[in-house]
């Protein structure tokens, strides 16, 4: 008994930081979620990070050790404090990429930092000033320093449990949200999962692993190799449609979910997207235009049509190369005396935008802060707030601009379903695909208003306008419901990957140029697309000017692709003849498209590891 007294005594610092420390994490997890937050769903996780970097304390000797567990209370203290501050504003936690991009915060934040504070903050000190002193007074009267060996066994011992229960934690989460941590898409869903604490472990973690992959010096064949590719890239033969839109303005639509599936289709005599298939038969439609995003979702979709470079191989590049200099649309767009705005109406940290816009060459990024949140769907403001205060930002656009809109209301899991319009579905009532059908004929009636509008306000007619799908919206697991859609039994992996085709269309003034253009292409051709038409130059990208390029060729991060004939799989290895549905062998002349996808898919993950693009732009 006595035994375990002193034991207790002994340790009565560390047993009061990992005490204290829990505690306030969890307060903390409280404060930045009210709807949800249960004490025992996340305690074990705080208390596994608290014990992991309690154990270095076993190290030092007890003086030491008292002084270490001091300073890294105030240290801790003064993060968690300065995450709900952060909070406050922005809804997420603080990130590497935000610290490191500290002056575009500050900017953000103005004046407000003082009206966030809270004076009852201080109690996250409190403490500090009156328990530890105490404790640490107690400590240095009674030092019972332990000798080495037992020091590194407690460490050892500790840090090893605390380190399992720890990765037991994270790999339960990670199993619920595959993509979560190494993307880290939603920062403060991992904060309210594990604490804290056990975030910024994984954020410093991906950082740093991040860095040191792009240490690795590249060689100068290979920088002269990939400069070759895209050199050869802008030599265009023909010129169709060249600067056809000079000087004109442009605005670009992302649109969640829209997947191809659901152009032209009724259900019960009526159109799913009556006002889109309108648009398309107005416009220059690509009905073979395909998504190729990755873990990225909708930030890749946003990266790819920008940008014309492929999403990270693992991760999101608005995560990983968030540092980077790019010179997609919007930076080249400048050069030529536009401006250029985004515009979401959601949290500005989400895929960390708020830090990647304005590297990507954006003067301005409305996000949900600019919107008067007036009306809820599904994860946020809904697409006709969106779109009507969105309407009124445009106008007021220096120009010529460029504004991109995302919208929001489609999101998976489209189960919002009252808030919708009243949409008969048939078969489908009840359905992820019912419901998905559902929510973007919503989204398609307020994108027909808004495209309406700016006819009507004569914005059309001096304006080129893309619109395009960012990703899947049925997920693989409910393919028997879309088979059923489409009168097919089941899909075979040809026809499933035939089917992950996005709506692409470009809008000229006076509907010029209208039409259906069957090239096989994809998001990444987007930018020169728009840089032909616009007729500014274009040297910094992976894709193809889709009006000038006679053969198809789609590349998928896994590496498969198509040129409309041939559909390569590459999970399977396998060629398909598109027409025939049949497995061919492999040719010499299909391998070497095999090798130069997989160059392609290099170059890009090059370009990002080593910044390639960080000199001067000259255009
Ligand atoms: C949120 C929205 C959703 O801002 O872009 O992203 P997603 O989950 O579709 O990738
Ligand atoms: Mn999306």
């Amino acid at each position: 008994m006595l035994n375990f007294k002193n034991t207790l005594l002994k340790y009565i610092d560390v047993i009061f930081f990992i005490f204290i420390l829990t505690l306030k994490i969890l307060i903390y997890g409280k404060q930045i979620e009210t709807e949800y937050f249960t004490y025992k769903s996340i305690f074990l996780a705080v208390f596994a990070s608290v014990m992991i970097i309690c154990s270095i304390s076993l190290l030092f000797k007890d003086k030491q050790r008292v002084k270490f567990l001091f300073i890294l209370n105030i240290f801790i203290s003064l993060f968690i404090i300065a995450d709900l501050n952060y909070f406050r504003y922005f809804k997420d936690v603080i990130s590497i990429s935000v610290i490191l991009n500290g002056i575009q915060l500050l900017k953000d934040v103005k004046s407000s930092v003082t009206n966030l504070f809270k004076i009852t903050d201080l109690l996250f000190l409190l403490d500090i000033v009156l328990i530890m002193p105490i404790i640490n007074k107690y400590k240095y009267k009674n030092l019972t320093t332990s000798s080495l060996k037992y020091r590194l066994l407690s460490f050892v011992l500790v840090f090893l449990v605390a380190v399992g229960i720890d990765t037991w934690k994270i790999s339960k989460l990670s199993l619920e949200q595959p993509k979560l941590i190494s993307t880290m898409y939603n920062r403060i869903y991992v904060a309210k999962n594990l604490g804290n604490l056990n975030y910024h472990f994984l954020d410093v973690f991906n950082s740093l692993n991040n860095t040191i992959s792009k240490r690795t010096p590249l060689s100068t064949e290979k920088k002269e190799e990939i400069e070759t590719f895209l050199q050869n890239k802008t030599l265009n033969t023909s010129s169709n449609l060249k600067g056809v839109g000079k000087g004109k303005n442009l605005i670009v639509i992302q649109v969640e979910a829209l997947q191809s599936f659901v152009i032209n289709k009724s259900i019960n005599g009526k159109e799913v997207t009556p006002n889109l298939n309108n648009w398309i038969n107005k416009s220059a439609y690509f009905d073979n235009y395909f998504y190729q995003t990755a873990s990225g979702g909708t930030s890749d979709a946003e990266f790819l049509s920008i940008n014309s470079l492929y999403p990270a191989n693992s991760g999101a590049v608005t995560s990983i190369y968030y540092n980077n200099e790019f010179k997609g649309l919007p930076k080249v767009l400048k050069a030529n005396g536009y401006s250029a705005t985004a515009f979401h109406g959601f949290r500005e940290s989400f895929w960390n935008r708020n830090v990647i816009y304005p590297k990507y060459g954006f003067d301005n990024f409305y996000g949900e802060k600019s919107y008067t949140i007036d009306e809820n769907m599904g994860l946020g403001l809904s697409d006709k707030s969106f779109l009507n205060q969105s309407f009124e930002k445009i106008k007021d656009l220096k120009e010529p601009y460029y504004a991109l809109l995302i919208t929001l209301s489609s999101h998976f899991p489209y189960d919002d379903t009252k808030k919708y319009d009243e949409f008969d579905v048939g078969p489908y009532e009840n359905t992820l695909l019912g419901n998905y059908l559902k929510a973007i004929h919503y989204t398609d009636k307020e994108l027909g208003m808004f495209l309406d509008k700016l006819d009507k306000e004569g914005i059309l007619k001096n304006s080129i306008i893309a619109l395009y799908g960012d990703h899947h919206a049925i997920p693989k697991t409910n393919e028997n419901e879309l088979a059923s859609f489409l009168n097919k039994n089941k899909f075979t992996d040809l026809e499933w990957a035939q089917i992950q085709k996005v709506p692409m269309f470009i809008h000229f003034p006076n509907d010029m140029y209208k039409g259906t253009y069957n090239i096989y292409g994809g998001q990444i051709d987007l930018y020169p697309t728009l840089a032909n038409i616009l007729g500014v130059n274009c040297k910094y990208a992976m894709g193809r000017d889709l009006f000038n390029s006679k053969e198809g060729l789609v590349i998928f991060r896994n590496g498969s692709f198509t040129d409309g004939e041939v559909f390569y799989l590459s999970q399977q290895n396998t060629y398909y003849d598109i027409k025939s549905s049949s497995v061919i062998p492999e040719t010499p002349e299909l391998k070497n498209k095999k090798d130069s996808v997989l160059n392609q898919l290099e170059y890009s993950d090059l370009i990002l590891k080593h910044n390639l693009f960080n000199e001067e732009l000259n255009d």
